[in-house]
């Protein structure tokens, strides 16, 4: 009898966005931990990005930024190691879209089109927000997301969103 297990590895793009206390040493400090994810490596990470919060505006600036991995961890794994890393960094989800120390969202993995509870990939409000698309931009330029069109296409469509690089960090 034969059998195979698929390690297939996987492209995954992850969003990073902290506004509580020292959001650029929180997002530092998640990037350490995306190369420690298991069975995963970290590939690149774009610079940090102070943004104007978007949806929720009496709240803090946020620092955002992306990060590039390749993985062998199916999506649902994926996301239950980055919960566990928002964790261990004291995320609290008071109320939606709450302040936080540290928000890791999967924004895509492979070509992934699915809609599933607590799981929709691409992430569905990526492709409006200047926040996601700029570092995004900055990692991987030609970059298409499934069922929406060119990153540099949408981010030309957000103009008004606040992002600015933060420089040396
Ligand atoms: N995250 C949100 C809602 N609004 N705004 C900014 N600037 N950055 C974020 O990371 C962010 C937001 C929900 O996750
Ligand atoms: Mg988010
Ligand atoms: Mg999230």
């Amino acid at each position: 009898m034969s059998f195979s297990i698929s390690q297939r590895v996987h492209q995954a793009f992850i969003a990073l966005g902290s506004n509580l206390d020292d959001p650029a040493s929180h997002v530092r400090q998640a990037f350490d931990e995306l190369a420690r994810l298991p069975s995963s490596r970290l590939l690149t990470h774009s610079a940090l990005y102070r943004t104007a919060p978007v949806g929720r505006l009496d709240q803090p600036d946020f620092i955002n930024a992306v990060a590039k991995i390749e993985t062998t961890l199916t999506p649902h794994s994926l996301l239950k190691a980055l919960l566990e890393v928002e964790y261990s960094h004291g995320r609290v989800r008071e109320y939606p879209n709450a302040p936080r120390t540290l928000d890791l969202d999967i924004l895509m993995y492979d070509d992934l089109q699915c809609d599933e509870p607590g799981l929709i990939l691409p992430h569905p409000r990526m492709h409006q927000r200047a926040f996601v698309l700029q570092p995004l931009l900055e990692v991987a330029p030609d970059c298409l997301i499934p069922g929406r069109g060119a990153v540099i296409e949408l981010l030309a469509d957000c103009r008004g969103q606040q992002v600015k690089q933060e420089q040396n960090k």
